[in-house]
Parts: structure tokens; sequence; C-alpha cells
């Protein structure tokens, strides 16, 4: 509005005491009236850095209230990363070592300081493009919150705070510091007020920005701090996105990806472990060449994997639901093992879980097949671990039920051999050896519900890990086997959808699935029963047709 007035009205008097203020901090002496009021250069450049300043700490502190890794520091600091040529990073990594990170958010304050420098002095006249800077700077975090994997919408609290804090900031200072201005109501000396107020934002950010850090920290090692970081971290292998059509939930089958929550959980913990993170270590020992200890850091500080895996229960009885399908994110647990070095002879890694109470066996050669994809877990679906799942770390072998090879709080992997160790189920009658069988399950219709008469869809999953469906088959009553429609293909080791049509006559009808390999064998019709090593046969579904 100061702006709006005339400039031709303005006394040659007053333009001149705007040429002195604009030019006071830089011993230039000129006799050149200036048209416009420009805030000093100087004044102009830490009202930027106290603006940028502002809104990062306003975003951190309320990241640290929040959802720590919403902080758009944090994200401008690894869309860095990100953005980094590989060959920087590797510079990085071998110059500074662990010191990395320090010296990578080093780097990015005296960048970030800079770029405020420049946001201050293209504003020296009117406040207007610090605020598209700020704008921008908002944008770019909610940007790198929502690209993240673990996005909720509380994440778009803090760089909607900082955009807006650093926005008043600006305008603020910029609005107390333009030479000429209007006297405040305070009666208080303009320059008095200018100052005051850069040193109460200054104050104020450095508070704020140390508040965010310690409330975001708070709970080092918890399952929040632990998303946090995985959110922060850049995958080395990320899963492929689910295709479309890869399941078929209008239809009635799960949905591709199960919710953390609607995994399905099987254990023998009656208190689950609650260890943190921080707390937690790995032992890698028996009978191998360099016994190992890991952090929780060493894991993290090792290519991070996602993979799209399906896990089963050896409990699962034909037709049941004990399954569910996950991205994993976890390290490679062969190379681990290969780190280690194991010993000839060996031919069981034996985990146990934290409380000691439960032990899986797994073979070693599985754990050792480069395509096998055996993962020592750390997150699910973008998240840490949920506890019932096995915060902080579980082991996670494909093609293998669970109880051979699911270890959930895992701390402790023996290297050693079946004749001298027995896992939990083993001592209880449960096989030695646990892969997974090929099966089909149909979800609709549902046992005993009925359909309308005429044209029924039927639909289900099926699975044979690690190699992958090739063919489902429905039959209707005692008629032939069709040929049902497969969903499009994520990966072998997970679950497949299918579906198909049948006719049925107004009445009752059984409809029975069965599925064939990758390498074209169809599961046994022949029933077992869960113990020793899982269930075959085929599912039927008994419904009525009206
Ligand atoms: N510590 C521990 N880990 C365990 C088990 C257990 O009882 N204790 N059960 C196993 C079995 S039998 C299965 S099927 C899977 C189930 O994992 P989920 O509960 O995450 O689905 O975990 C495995 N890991
Ligand atoms: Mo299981």
């Amino acid at each position: 509005m100061w702006r709006a007035q005339p400039i031709v009205t303005a006394s040659s008097d007053t333009a001149g005491r705007w040429r002195a203020a604009a030019e006071e901090d830089e011993g230039v002496s000129t006799t050149t009236v200036h048209p416009t009021p420009l805030v000093p250069r100087r004044t102009a450049a830490s009202i930027g850095v106290l603006a940028v300043a502002a809104a990062l700490a306003a975003g951190h502190l309320v990241a640290g209230l929040v959802s720590p890794a919403s902080s758009p520091f944090l994200a401008v600091g690894n869309g860095a990363i990100a953005l980094a040529p590989q060959w920087l990073v590797e510079f990085a990594k071998s110059t500074f070592g662990v010191a990395d990170k320090p010296v990578l958010l080093g780097g990015m304050a005296l960048v970030l300081l800079a770029a405020a420098v420049g946001v201050g002095l293209a504003s020296r006249e009117r406040p207007q493009p610090g605020t598209r800077a700020l704008t921008g700077l908002g944008l770019l975090g909610f940007a790198a919150v929502a690209l993240s994997p673990a996005f909720t919408p509380v994440d778009l609290l803090a760089p909607a705070a900082a955009a807006g804090v650093g926005i008043v900031v600006l305008r603020r200072l910029h609005a107390l510091a333009l030479p000429g201005a209007p006297r405040t109501g305070s009666g208080m000396d303009r320059r008095t007020m200018l100052t005051g107020t850069s040193a109460l934002v200054g104050f104020g950010a450095l508070a704020a920005g140390g508040l965010g850090q310690l409330l975001g920290g708070r709970l080092t090692g918890s399952r929040e701090e632990v998303t946090a970081r995985l959110r922060g971290l850049a995958l080395a292998e990320r899963a492929p996105a689910v295709p479309a059509g890869a399941a078929f939930p209008e239809l009635g089958t799960p949905t591709f990806l199960t919710a953390n929550a609607d995994f399905y959980r099987i254990d023998t913990a009656l208190r689950i472990p609650t260890q943190t993170a921080a707390d937690w270590s790995l032992r890698i020992h028996g009978m191998v060449d360099r016994e190992l200890v890991l952090t929780f850091d060493d894991l993290l500080a090792r290519p991070l994997l996602e993979r799209t895996v399906t896990m089963i229960c050896v409990s699962n009885e034909v037709g049941d639901d004990y399954i569910s399908t996950t991205n994993f994110i976890g390290v490679d647990l062969r190379e681990i093992l290969l780190e280690a070095g194991i010993a000839p002879g060996a031919d069981q890694v034996l985990s146990t879980s934290s409380d000691g109470l439960w032990t899986a066996g797994t073979p070693v050669d599985v754990l050792l097949e480069p395509d096998r994809g055996a993962l020592l877990a750390v997150g699910m679906n973008g998240e840490a671990l949920p506890p019932e799942h096995g915060f902080p770390v579980r082991m996670v072998v494909p093609g293998l039920y669970g109880y051979v090879s699911a270890t959930k709080w895992v701390t402790d992997l023996e290297v050693t051999t079946f004749d001298r160790e027995q896992a939990y189920w083993l001592q209880r009658g449960w096989g030695r050896f646990g892969p997974v069988k090929t099966q089909s399950r149909i979800d609709v219709p549902r046992a005993a519900g009925s359909t309308p008469a005429g044209r029924v869809t039927v639909a289900g999953i099926a699975w044979s890990q690690p190699i992958g469906i090739s063919r489902v088959e429905v039959r209707l009553d005692d008629g032939p086997w069709t040929t049902a429609e497969l969903a499009t293909e994520v990966g072998g080791d997970t679950w497949r959808m299918w579906r198909a049509e049948v006719d049925a006559a107004a009445g009752s009808h059984v409809v029975t699935v069965r599925a064939t390999d990758a390498n074209g064998v169809t599961q046994t019709e022949e029933r077992a029963p869960v113990i020793p090593d899982g269930a075959t046969g085929y599912h039927s579904v008994v419904f009525s047709a009206v």
C-alpha cells in the first residue's frame, strides 16, 4: 500500500533519507536519489536468514510434536541425498565415514544460509519474492512427505507451519525495515522495534528448533522413531508398485497388500517383547568363521531392500486365512551369513527371539540361495514392524512357513546342525523342513452363502512360492475343470488372485479350485493335515443358487 502512493509526491528530503537508509551500511556515497524505498542490503540479508530460520525451526518443532520425519529440514536433507550424484555420496562416505551425516547437515545448513541471504536480498523492495520462495519451501516439504511410503495427512502440518511462520516473519520484519514506513503504534522507534523483533525471532527459532529436536528424538529406539528413520532413508531396492488388476477386492478377494493391522498373527508369546531398537543387537555365532554382533544402526547402515512377500502359517488349514502379504523392508540375510562365514557341515541356522522362549531352525542351504531373498526385516508397508509382528527385527524367508523361518524379535542366530539342536516346533512333532506347499482358496462365493442363480463369479487366491502360479482351474459340482482368469502377477513369492464364472442353476452346489505352479505341477488333491508340515487338498465351497 505504501508503494501505491505516487512516488512523485514524496519530497526529495524523504527520498534522500531512503537513499541514506538504503546505503548506510554500505559506505557508498552517492547523490543519486533512489525512486523506490529499499531495505538496506545487510538488513535484507538478515531478514532472509531470520525468516528461513524461523520457518525451518517452526517446521522442526511441529514435526517433533506430531511426526518427526516430516521436518522440512530433514526433508531437504533427504532430498539432497536422493538428488546428489553417486560419486559425491561415495566421496562423502569415504572422506567423512560415520561423520557423513553431520557433515551433510552442516553443508546443507551452509547452502540454506546462502539461499536465505538470496531470499532476503531479492525482497528489498517488496516481500513478495521472499513470500514466494517460502511458499516454494512449503510445497517442497509437502512433496517430500507426500511421496514418503508412510505418508499420513498430519505430515503436512510441519511444512505448512514452516511456510506460514516464515512468511509472517518475513513480512513483519520487512515492514519494520522498509525506510519511511509509518511509525509503529507503540511509539517505539522503528529501528529499536526491528532489532528487538529480530532478536526475538532469532532466539525463538533456536528454542523452537532445539525443542523440536528434543521432542522428535524423545523416544530413541521407539517404533515411532524407527518409522521416522525408515522414512528418511533411501531404499537401495524399492518394491515395485502393485500393478492395477493384481487383486479383485471388489469381488471379495483380499487386497493385494495386507494392512499392517490386518496381517495375520501367530506366536506363542504371552507377552510381546518390548525391547527398543536402541537396545537391540543380533549375535551370529556357532559354526562360523567369525562371530558377528550387529546393532540396529549397523542394520540401517546396510542397503535396505523392500520386497513384496506373502507369509503363510503351516497351521493354515485348506481354505483358512493365516496368510498375508506385505512390503517387507530389511537387509540381505544371506550376505550377513556370508560375512560371518559358515563352517563346513553346518546345515541349520537356529534363530531365537529376545525373550529366549522361541526358536526356529532354517536350512542353511535355503538361506544361502542367491535368489531366495531371505531378509532380516525391520519394516512392513513403510513403517517399523508392529510390536506383534516382531519389532524391532524379525526374519523373513520367502517360500518357507513361518515356524521354520520367520522368528520375530530375533536376537540370536546360531549356525549349527539339525542333529545337534531342535527348534521349538520340531520338539513338538512338527517337520524339520517347511517349504510352503502349492495351494489355492475360494473367497467367493462364501461357504454356505447364497447367490442368484445363473452366472456366478468365483474368485480367490493361489500361491506357490517361490516360483509362482501358472494356472488356476475351477470345477462346479462334477463338471469339467475350467481355467480361471489370473490377476496380474506380482512375483513368485506372493499370492496370485484369480476369478472365473460358472453357470449355476437354482439349487445347492459345490465349487472346487486347484492351482498349478510355474513348473506345471498341479497341487495334490490328497488331503493332509497341517501337522507335520502343512495341509494339502483341494478347497471346495458349498453354496446355494437361488
Ligand atoms: N518369536 C516368535 N516368532 C515367531 C513365532 C513365535 O511363536 N514366536 N511364530 C512363527 C509362526 S508359526 C508364524 S506363522 C509367523 C507369523 O508371523 P506373523 O505373526 O507376523 O504373521 O511368525 C513366526 N515367528
Ligand atoms: Mo505358523
